[in-house]
């Protein structure tokens, strides 16, 4: 089939481009990605997971993933940027290198891949799936309120007109139940459970769902206070941090807190540039120092996980 777009790493791609991207950087660099479908969407895509590193014994893994909301275009281009900076940089980089070398990177590119094309199409600002709701003219879930950890309890409606709808139970959509099916079946090599949002300058971790702290909230918190050092020291791009419920809001549902209560005791959602100036409308000139920041904070997380 005919590209109609180039990819760009410093532009928005459409879905179509990034697809075709997928395929381009598994095929350029056979010996460090592959490329695998986790399921498909409500309108029929075809999920694709890109799984980085060096292929060894025994390797721990860290799961990322970009798109869950469709207006969030930044966390979509940190994925494609981030795949990029491990195949140019493997070799050269010596962090990188040990990184890729003793672990496992899945990156899911776009979570909510039929949203991110209806932004692209109908209304720049969706951010739900785009499912027909039973008994409503409304469409569409808030994937980060379809997860089940305190599902629909919390900062989240049972309405299906609502931005925040937790959709008619956990993982009844198509593309969350893909992702947490694909966790499930990796969960005894799965230490990092990284997720990319925008916008609000944040580093997340649980729980959204509850005031209650997570088991190793200490130790969470210093990571999370050393990741955000590491990301200011580019560009001093201030970042908070904290619990979702006391640093946000409390929202249930979201796959963080998910993720954390599987046992993925390392489990991060980030919130990206800027702090409301262009909010989801990052300008494309943002893509590059945003992407270049936040890579410092994940490369830092990752060597955590790989030390512990
Ligand atoms: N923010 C997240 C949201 O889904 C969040 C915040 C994180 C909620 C973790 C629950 C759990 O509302 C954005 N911008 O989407
Ligand atoms: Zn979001």
């Amino acid at each position: 089939k005919a590209r109609t777009t180039t990819h760009s790493y410093e532009k928005y791609n459409n879905w179509e481009t990034i697809a075709a991207w997928t395929a381009d950087v598994a095929a350029q660099n056979p010996d460090l990605v592959s490329r695998s479908v986790i399921g498909e969407t409500y309108e029929g895509r075809p999920m694709y997971l890109l799984k980085m590193g060096k292929s060894g014994p025994n390797k721990k893994a860290i799961f990322m993933d970009c798109g869950f909301h469709a207006r969030e275009w930044i966390s979509p281009a940190f994925c494609q940027w981030f795949v990029k900076e491990a195949v140019e940089t493997y070799g050269k980089d010596t962090a990188m290198t040990t990184l890729l070398n003793s672990l496992d990177f899945y990156v899911l590119p776009v979570v909510n891949i039929d949203g991110y094309v209806y932004t692209w199409t109908d209304n720049r600002m969706w951010r739900k799936t785009r499912s027909k709701n039973a008994g409503s003219h409304c469409i569409g879930t808030d994937p980060n309120r379809n997860f089940n950890a305190g599902w629909c309890t919390l900062g989240a409606s049972n309405k299906p007109c609502d931005p925040t709808y937790c959709g008619s139970a956990p993982e009844s959509e198509k593309e969350t139940k893909a992702l947490a099916d694909f966790i499930r079946e990796h969960l005894s090599t799965i230490r990092a459970y990284l997720t990319i949002h925008s916008y609000s300058q944040l580093l997340l971790f649980p729980y959204s769902y509850t005031y209650k702290l997570p088991s190793n909230y200490e130790e969470l918190n210093s990571i999370a206070h050393a990741a955000s050092k590491q990301l200011a020291s580019l560009y001093n791009t201030k970042y908070t941090y904290g619990p979702g419920a006391t640093a946000i809001y409390p929202a249930a549902g979201g796959s963080d807190d998910w993720a954390y209560d599987q046992g993925i005791k390392y489990s991060f959602t980030f919130e990206l540039r800027d702090t409301g100036r262009y909010g989801f409308i990052l300008p494309e000139s943002q893509i590059k120092p945003t992407c270049e920041e936040t890579l410092l904070a994940v490369k830092y997380i990752a060597n955590y996980v790989l030390e512990h």
